[in-house]
């Protein structure tokens, strides 16, 4: 090959990237962008994007892969059928969680989450950690090992009996991401208030699925959502709080933001698109199909939703991601635990959305005229890259980049289950009609998804250690 020559060239691609529309060529040689340029020279590969739009492929930084829960609930995607779905919906980079036991170490639980990922993954991988049990040797050995090994960021529950730490907890996490410069994400929920809530509505016989959204009603979050920020003023380190649903949670970031705290903020498209009545869906057969959309927090409504709309285009929210927790409707393994219809606070949270994330951003919200492409670009894929120290490699197009991208067709489309790439029996957007959807993904200049095609690549998807987030200045 020549020096001048490529592997691949995008050609008339209207590049998008967190700060600008421009239109070139784009050349690439050994999976990275080596040229941005007009007239570029032939490539062994060319691919003609007719002035269509061309995003940098998706960093998705919050979603749940094979992660291990209590039998006999079982996730529905591992790394093959997840990244698979991932690739179709322009996805290009997951990060998943390697999730500590009670009990047990962190390293354990990155180990055990290395070889669930070896071998299977279609699209490149990062992990983030799970700390459950912030015992001393965790604080003092483990987590700054792991840190400087690749793995620089963690999620602390503020619910879940198996999950939750208590506030002096937090503190000594929170302590740690401080001295290694690490960054923490929180799931922002009053547990003690949501146990309570559950109790009444149980001795009420109030179990089916829509009693979910009354036991977790937003100021649960807001509470939380005030706590977390307080304990991150108190340590002096930044966090981001994941999955916010609305206003309440909304007002308690822009009151830090207002104070001069570094708050960072992630949303998803259940907060767009659905609402607590999703989760009373019901049919003359089967009164349990709310089940489906159960996850936390739970959707809100529509006048939510507007909040969360703006926060995505002034800048409140850092980061759109899926929360992708894939289960089954049917069967044993996923919403009907054993095969039973379950009381609500028995019904494993979480939906579907790798696949959908981008399509349902890019259609609604670009095409549909609420926030700019650049906008779309740093939410889903530059600013998750540099919250988790992905950034320049990931998350940008750029020349020293990795050629991760994605064209996008102007379509009308219907969103069906039998369409998507998981492994999943339903999706929460069943019939939503959307105006674009992925024309073509590469990920490090392997097409993976034609428009139409999946063209595997199964073990391709290269383990990503994370450097330092780059989303602040460096401290001192
Ligand atoms: N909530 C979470 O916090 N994680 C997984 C799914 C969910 O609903
Ligand atoms: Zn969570
Ligand atoms: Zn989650």
């Amino acid at each position: 090959m020549s020096a001048t020559s490529f592997d691949l060239v995008v050609r008339n691609a209207r590049v998008v990237t967190a700060a600008d529309v421009f239109t070139c060529d784009i050349g690439v040689r050994e999976g990275v962008i080596t040229a941005l340029g007009t007239g570029l020279a032939p490539g062994a590969r060319e691919v003609d994007a007719q002035g269509r739009y061309v995003t940098p492929g998706g960093v998705d930084a919050h979603c749940h892969l094979d992660q291990p829960s209590p039998p006999p609930v079982r996730m529905a995607d591992d790394f093959d059928t997840g990244t698979a779905s991932a690739a179709c919906g322009g996805t290009t980079t997951v990060i998943p969680f390697a999730a500590q036991e009670k009990g047990s170490s962190l390293r354990a639980a990155v180990e055990d989450y290395h070889r669930r990922a070896e071998g299977r993954a279609h699209v490149d991988y990062a992990f983030h950690l799970i700390v459950s049990d912030p015992t001393p040797k965790v604080l003092e050995e483990e987590l700054p090992a792991l840190i400087e090994e690749g793995y620089t960021s963690f999620k602390i529950y503020m619910t879940y009996d198996d999950l939750k730490l208590d506030d002096g907890q937090i503190l000594d996490v929170l302590d740690v991401a401080r001295r290694h410069g690490a960054m923490a994400m929180i799931h922002a929920e009053n547990s003690d208030c949501i146990e309570w809530l559950t109790r009444r509505l149980q001795a009420a016989g109030k179990t089916a699925p829509r009693f979910h959204a009354h036991a977790r009603p937003m100021l649960v979050e807001r509470e939380a959502t005030h706590r977390a920020i307080s304990l991150s003023q108190l340590v002096d380190v930044p966090i981001l709080i994941v999955h916010v649903s609305g206003k309440d949670a909304v007002e308690q970031i822009r009151w830090a933001r207002g104070l001069g705290l570094s708050i960072f903020a992630e949303t998803c498209p259940q907060y767009l698109f659905l609402t607590a009545e999703d989760l009373g869906l019901e049919s003359p057969e089967d009164g349990y199909l709310g089940a489906r959309c159960v996850c936390s927090p739970p959707p809100r409504d529509k006048s939510n939703q507007e909040v969360i709309w703006r926060g995505l285009a002034d800048g409140t929210f850092t980061v759109f991601s899926s929360d992708h927790a894939p289960f089954r409707y049917d069967g044993e393994h996923g919403k009907k635990p054993g095969g039973q219809e379950v009381a609500f606070q028995h019904i494993p949270n979480g939906i579907p959305g790798l696949e959908t994330r981008l399509p349902l951003l890019w259609s609604e919200g670009v095409l549909g005229g609420r926030i700019t492409p650049q906008k779309f670009v740093e939410l889903t894929a530059t600013n998750p890259a540099k919250a988790y120290g992905l950034h320049p490699r990931k998350g940008t197009i750029a020349i020293g980049a990795d050629a991760d991208l994605v064209v996008w067709d102007e379509r009308d489309v219907i969103v069906r289950n039998d369409m998507l790439h998981h492994d999943v029996d339903y999706t929460p957007y069943e019939g939503i009609a959307l105006r674009a959807w992925p024309g073509l993904t590469l990920v490090g200049g392997d097409v993976v998804w034609d428009g139409r095609t999946f063209l595997p690549r199964r073990g391709a998807g290269r383990f990503l250690r994370c450097g330092m987030p780059t989303l602040l200045p460096a401290r001192g």
